[in-house]
């Protein structure tokens, strides 16, 4: 891994920079992109975030997505690569074929299973979000924390710790959270976009998971189909956020949600409290993540066989998913 010092280097020496982060992007992969896009903006530099995914509407009132490319990215206009909070290539989507050997590229990142694909790599796989990692890189490049950019960075910090509450939550942070409030971070916009601006649409399809999700020993999990998706108009991002839900109650040790997609195409989230890695059992299904949260894309017949493909796997994998408390 590099020092975070040859980042802020070759930063420095670029002029017009491709900024990129994960498909399907939550807010640690906005917050992280948008920060510092507005830091390096203030080092006099081009910059162009390159998103082709469509922003939730939570998300469209933190982050502007008028603002964002969703075109291929021209190579020859830019003279460096950097992505934000993704975990391995295949993350990038159509923008993969960026992180090439010709390129200069630089991995910023926080998962611990990152593959250092970049010519550069920084990861602190210690940081709660990537916003922490940006949060120390704009620090480095000696650029003032503005409002706009401390709420940025706050809304990726706050939403993967799950408001401060996942195992990934330390004292760093916090330090960081303080920081961000000195610098005016707008925490009651961050608050209310995020977590008090529910849609009534999405109540009828809420009661459709908490009515139907199932419990099988200490694992709780919800699994919804494309066609129920379709019926009750449900929102990709309810059903993933519902692992989160269940994980909070006391009979259940770990959880998760999977959802189709495209016929055919599931998506799992996973959620663990203290104790249990379901990284592990994301992995084994091609995806990755951290040790409490955690997902992953593949491919099964339908509903039936995924359920039991990620439940056997965490029956193969018992024994592993356990974390032994100091
Ligand atoms: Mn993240």
């Amino acid at each position: 891994m590099n020092n975070i010092k040859e980042i802020v280097k070759i930063i420095k020496k670029s002029k017009s920079i491709a900024l990129f982060t994960h498909i399907s992007p939550d807010c640690d992969a906005l917050g992280s992109t948008f920060s510092l896009s507005l830091a390096l903006k203030k080092l006099g530099k081009n910059v162009q975030i390159f998103i082709k995914d469509d922003f939730t509407e939570n998300q469209k009132l933190l982050f502007e997505e008028d603002q964002v490319c969703k075109d291929d990215c021209n190579v020859k206009d830019f003279d460096l690569f950097i992505c934000c909070d993704a975990s391995a290539i295949e993350r990038l989507g159509d923008y993969s074929y960026v992180f090439n050997e010709k390129n200069m590229t630089v991995v910023l990142d926080h998962h611990i299973c990152n593959k250092y694909v970049a010519n550069l790599n920084y990861i602190e796989s210690d940081s709660s979000s990537c916003c922490e990692v940006i949060f120390k890189l704009i620090t480095k490049l000696k650029v003032k924390i503005d409002s706009e950019i401390a709420t940025k960075l706050y809304a990726g910090l706050s939403t993967d710790t799950s408001s401060f509450v996942n195992t990934n939550t330390n004292k760093n942070s916090f330090f960081v959270a303080s920081k961000l409030c000195n610098a005016n971070a707008n925490l009651s916009l961050v608050n209310q976009s995020l977590y008090q601006s529910k849609s009534l649409r999405s109540v009828v399809f809420n009661k459709y998971l908490i009515n139907n999700f199932k419990l099988e020993g200490e694992c709780a999990y919800i699994a919804v189909s494309k066609k129920t998706l379709d019926e009750l108009q449900g929102v990709k991002n309810d059903c993933s956020g519902f692992s989160k839900s269940l994980v909070k109650y006391k009979e259940v040790s770990y959880s998760f949600s999977l959802i189709e997609e495209e016929a055919g195409t599931f998506s799992l989230s996973m959620r663990s409290k203290l104790n249990y890695n379901i990284r592990i059992i994301a992995e084994k299904l091609g995806g990755g993540g951290h040790i409490c949260a955690a997902g992953a894309t593949f491919k099964a017949k339908n509903v039936d066989q995924a359920v039991k493909m990620v439940l056997t796997t965490i029956k193969e994998n018992k024994d592993l998913m356990k974390i032994n408390s100091q």
